[in-house]
């Protein structure tokens, strides 16, 4: 990022922690566009002289969708009323019978959306837009199911490169992260298995599913990736945050994870709302020459709220609280 002011906060005096909640949270409500009853898990991107990104928005229906919206400082947004329409990408139209939790990659001329596309159920619908306007929908990644689809923000040994989780159709109660590679942004394939829940003694927050949250980021360490644990709790399911870093040329190689985590549902908007006790990361804006990141995460399955943390740290605190 250079052209545009990233949105950011220093860290509250007295606070310890590694990242630290932006102090306004949650920058977008629930009802924030007329139809919606909640805006969450939704991607950011730098874009023109300011900010452009796709948010999941569920409708009073609960219908799942997902809608551009733009903002001059990341924090103020403006989100379309209507959803996105689709034109025809690299293939003839194909069905979509929801969308969400988005996230957009700039690679090489233009962003890409992927999302968690309703077809036969739960998989990964790919789309390029070139501003935000006009979408052209792609193949979908995989076959069902599939959750968690997060492309790499350039290519790796000349393919593109997709972190995604497979999963059921249902609240999946399993779920690891894999890496596929695709020539075209069509044909997916050379699956591999990159992470894996851990054990329940090890690390708890991470032991029933992970899956990949914000497009890696990459550093001098390797790619840093963002992600969500999950451990099944008497009262449901609970979603924290946090970090690994991937080997820069094979980022199937996990070089470090954190043990402990690095956000985890705390705020009253992150215990509350339609999924109590939901942090769920799906982008980040970053700058290295500053050494800032800006975490953008649904909040309870209900709101978006933000969290900031110096790159420099979280890599520290990654490798000296690895597993
Ligand atoms: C997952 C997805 C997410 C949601 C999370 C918590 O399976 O549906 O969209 O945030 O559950 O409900």
């Amino acid at each position: 990022m250079s052209k545009t002011q990233m949105p950011w906060q220093e860290r509250p005096e007295g606070c310890k922690d590694v990242m630290w909640r932006y102090s306004q949270n949650p920058i977008i409500g629930r009802y924030h566009i007329p139809t919606s009853n909640s805006i969450f898990n939704s991607a950011v991107v730098p874009f023109g002289d300011g900010f452009a990104g796709v948010f999941r928005c569920d409708n009073k229906a609960v219908q799942m969708n997902i809608f551009a919206g733009f903002s001059k400082d990341g924090i103020n947004w403006e989100i379309n009323h209507e959803p996105i329409v689709m034109k025809a990408g690299n293939t003839q139209m194909i069905d979509s019978d929801y969308k969400y939790d988005p996230r957009v990659t700039w690679i090489e001329d233009r962003y890409w959306v992927t999302w968690c596309n309703g077809y036969h159920g739960p998989t990964i619908g790919i789309a390029y837009t070139y501003d935000f306007k006009e979408f052209f929908q792609c193949e979908n990644a995989f076959l069902p199911f599939n959750r968690n689809g997060v492309l790499f923000p350039e290519k790796i040994d000349g393919k593109y490169a997709m972190l995604s989780r497979p999963s059921d159709n249902g609240h999946t109660p399993f779920g690891d992260i894999y890496i596929s590679y695709s020539p075209d942004m069509k044909y997916w394939g050379e699956h591999r298995c990159v992470m894996k829940v851990t054990p329940f003694e090890d690390s708890a927050w991470q032991c029933l599913k992970i899956g990949a949250g914000a497009v890696p980021i990459l550093t001098d360490e390797g790619w840093l990736m963002f992600y969500h644990g999950v451990i099944r709790t008497a009262n449901g399911y609970r979603y924290s945050m946090g970090a690994a870093i991937l080997d820069k040329n094979d980022p199937s190689k996990v070089k470090y994870r954190t043990q402990p985590y690095l956000l985890a549902p705390a705020e009253i908007y992150e215990l509350t709302g339609d999924v109590p006790n939901v942090v769920f990361p799906c982008a980040a804006l970053h700058s290295i020459e500053e050494d800032k990141v800006a975490v953008y995460y649904g909040a309870a399955d209900t709101v978006v709220g933000v969290a900031f943390g110096r790159i420099s740290e979280i890599i520290e605190f990654t490798k000296n609280n690895s597993l």
